[in-house]
């Protein structure tokens, strides 16, 4: 099946919510929104800013947020956070040298984050198309994220977002877990 159709029969017909994607600059979110609105009915226009985006696909609302170095922009992504149904949590598992961002980035924003306490985390091992990626089975041990999940309901998915590989299934653990 491929993406457009996965969108129509999974999101449009059997759900609608909010998710919020969240990662480090290069993670792969802007690939990530790309495949989502690929399968969209009715799109509206993006609001790009502050390292977020917010949009609407098939009755979903999407927002992803950038959630690297910049402190001042910290209070700007607050206000998007109240109402997620599901985050996705991307991570290049290929650059091992920006673990220890990502972890305290997942720690501040979504382990830490009261409006974001009982959502389901879904997180992408992504770029597992470049050798040496870190695989799906050992992220969280190699994030030293084993004790801060235990809380959460959360999956982790290996992908290659670029290729469109992983991606559904992923999605699919994350709207079958979301209420
Ligand atoms: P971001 O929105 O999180 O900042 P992007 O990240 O989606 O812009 O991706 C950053 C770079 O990583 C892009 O390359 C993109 O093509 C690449 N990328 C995203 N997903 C994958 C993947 O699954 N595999 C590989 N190999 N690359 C991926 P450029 O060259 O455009 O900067």
């Amino acid at each position: 099946m491929g993406f457009r159709d996965w969108m129509k029969n999974r999101l449009s017909r059997e759900h609608s919510g909010k998710v919020l994607i969240l990662g480090l600059d290069s993670a792969g979110k802007t690939t990530l929104t790309r495949f989502l609105k690929l399968g969209s009915f009715q799109e509206t226009s993006p609001t790009i800013g502050q390292n977020i985006e917010v949009f609407k696909t098939s009755g979903w609302n999407i927002t992803a947020i950038d959630v690297a170095g910049q402190r001042h922009f910290r209070f700007l992504w607050s206000s998007h956070y109240p109402g997620t149904n599901g985050v996705v949590f991307v991570v290049d598992a290929a650059d091992v040298f920006r673990f220890e961002e990502a972890r305290a980035v997942i720690v501040e924003h979504v382990l830490e984050n009261e409006y974001l306490r009982g959502v389901p985390v879904l997180i992408l091992a992504n770029k597992q198309d470049i050798p040496g990626a870190v695989h799906a089975s050992t992220l969280i041990q190699a994030l030293g994220l084993h004790e801060e999940l235990t809380d959460h309901t959360f999956q982790v998915f290996g992908c290659s977002v670029l290729h469109g590989e992983g991606v559904h299934e992923g999605l699919d653990w994350l709207v079958d877990t979301m209420e």
